[in-house]
């Protein structure tokens, strides 16, 4: 009955500020007394997933990440339950991979993110990330191994990296990306918030590892040592996708407390602001203090409000969907949809979104350019996106 009350205090008071156009909280500063940015935002028209020519061509139990694999014609699955499914994208075949480590599997725990290394068609190795048992609590962690993709097994699994144990199962975040020698991981705050502002903890943060698991030399903290020397930023709640832009830069969907979802610009050293500020509120209704300037955090380039849960985070660089060239394309859980997001420099906007009817777990771009998403929960289906 108090979170029923509380829902109804923050939409009558959105209800009621709604009429007051204009006002930007994160460029005017201005805020309201919940401490919740308190209009819709973005005000950007729903399509239907409909507009484009969709193809079903899979279903997958509970369906968390997907990488295409360069150089290969298949496409590899990670399943929550603690799988990982290679699909033969010619033939339509789907094979499960042997020798994948045994997962935690409860709450938000399990099998997470895959994505190729650097030299995978040379080499075949992969980094994958997932959540283990530990006598503490669960915890996430990040392994490399070799697959071999004729043989759909992975060879000489070993962990690289290690979430701090603490008990729960929520807030890992896990999702991975690779520049040049640098591996990127997103690590959440395990729904304790304040290891996000301690730099002596690698939760809340996103971190800057070389390829074999070690703090990558020159990271903002390193001088503080300890944990601090694996952290690139920090302040995050639940960061659960990643993507490089064609400049570069990379960025980073967030799902924050209510009416709080981010998309960040990535800069070396800088603080997010959580659990100090965001755009939401707490899932209670208690506020937090908005993201405005000068208050020594950096804002998010875009939000969301109310929240659309985005799980997963893609940058578009093929040119199949015309106009589309480095927009992101963010799939929404609770918000049962795809969002692109424009790119300007340091600059993000909405400026289209579809209902997919299905809670959007994954985003990816096909080698060819299509737009592939896999749907959340047991049967959840592998879906192609192309121009109609
Ligand atoms: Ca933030």
């Amino acid at each position: 009955m108090r979170r029923l009350l509380a829902i109804a205090a923050v939409t009558s008071l959105s209800l009621s500020v709604t009429a007051c156009a204009g006002a930007n909280p994160l460029s005017s500063g201005t805020s309201d007394s919940s401490g919740g940015s308190s209009q819709a935002h973005p005000q950007v028209p729903v399509g239907s997933i409909d507009q484009f020519r969709v193809t079903e061509h899979a279903s997958f139990d509970e369906g968390w990440a997907m990488s295409f694999l360069p150089g290969t014609d298949h496409l590899l699955i990670s399943e929550r339950g603690g799988s990982l499914q290679l699909r033969d994208q010619g033939s339509g075949e789907v094979v499960e991979v042997g020798g994948v480590p045994e997962v935690h599997h409860a709450g938000q725990a399990g099998m997470h993110d895959v994505i190729p290394g650097p030299d995978f068609e040379t080499d075949g190795t992969v980094y994958l990330s997932w959540v283990r048992d530990h006598e503490l609590g669960a915890q996430g962690v990040v392994g490399r191994a070799t697959l071999d993709v004729d043989k759909a097994s992975l060879s000489g699994l070993e962990v690289i990296w290690e979430q701090d144990p603490t008990s729960g199962d929520g807030h890992f975040s896990l999702r991975m990306l690779i520049q040049e020698e640098n591996l990127f991981v997103t690590s959440g705050d395990r729904q304790k918030f304040d290891p996000a502002q301690d730099r002596q903890t690698n939760l809340g943060a996103v971190l800057r590892l070389t390829l074999d698991g070690d703090p990558a030399p020159g990271n903002p903290w390193a001088d503080e040592g300890g944990k601090a020397a694996e952290l690139w930023t920090i302040g995050h709640r639940n960061p659960l996708g990643i993507a490089e832009d064609k400049a570069g830069n990379l960025w980073v969907s967030e799902m924050g407390p209510r009416g709080g979802d981010e998309l960040n610009l990535l800069v070396e050293g800088e603080n997010y602001g959580w659990p100090d500020a965001s755009m939401g509120v707490h899932y209670d209704g208690s506020p937090i203090p908005d993201h405005t300037p000068g208050d020594g955090f950096r804002a998010p380039a875009e939000y969301w409000a109310p929240s659309i849960s985005p799980g997963s985070l893609a940058i578009y660089r093929g040119g199949l969907f015309p106009g589309w060239e480095n927009s992101a394309l963010l799939g929404g859980l609770s918000g049962q949809r795809l969002v692109r997001v424009q790119i300007d420099g340091g600059e993000a906007q909405t400026v289209e979104q579809w209902d997919a009817g299905e809670r959007v777990r994954a985003v990816a771009e096909a080698p060819d350019g299509a737009v592939w998403i896999l749907e959340d929960g047991d049967g959840g289906r592998l879906l192609e996106l192309r121009p109609a």
